[in-house]
């Protein structure tokens, strides 16, 4: 398929695309395939990156995520109390009126953290999610 292109079907939050058109646009992206296309290499590259650590690890979550979500405070809160184990403390900083930026640092078995930023980013409302993480 030397050449070719593959067509999707992909469903999405009506929130979320309106926001990606936003920042493609301001990015100068010409159409959205472009974009995504992008995107998608970013996307390999860190989990590629990412994937191939192994044992135990030291880094940092950096997530964005509305407060004015019911419960989602809480909830993410519950989270980091189940995966005290890897982490190490967290920062946090009330961004504007309804954003907050958490800053979670973590070290110890890079399986338990990536099961903890699965978890994270599960959670409506949370925004951004970011994982820089250097073997141990
Ligand atoms: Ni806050």
């Amino acid at each position: 398929m030397d050449g070719g292109v593959s067509r999707i079907s992909i469903s999405l939050p009506p929130d979320l695309l309106r926001e990606f058109d936003e920042v493609i646009r301001a990015a100068g992206y010409e159409d959205r395939s472009k974009a995504i296309q992008a995107a998608m290499r970013g996307f390999i590259a860190e989990h590629k990156w990412s994937g191939k650590l192994r044992g135990t690890g030291v880094g940092a979550i950096v997530m964005v995520y509305d407060h004015r979500v019911r419960g989602l405070q809480q909830r993410l809160t519950d989270k980091q109390h189940r995966f005290e184990e890897v982490i190490g403390s967290t920062m946090h900083i009330h961004l504007d009126r309804g954003n907050c930026l958490e800053i979670i640092a973590v070290r110890g078995d890079v399986e338990e953290i990536r099961a903890l930023v699965r978890e994270l980013e599960g959670e409506r409302g949370v925004k951004q999610l970011r994982l820089s993480l250097v073997q141990t």
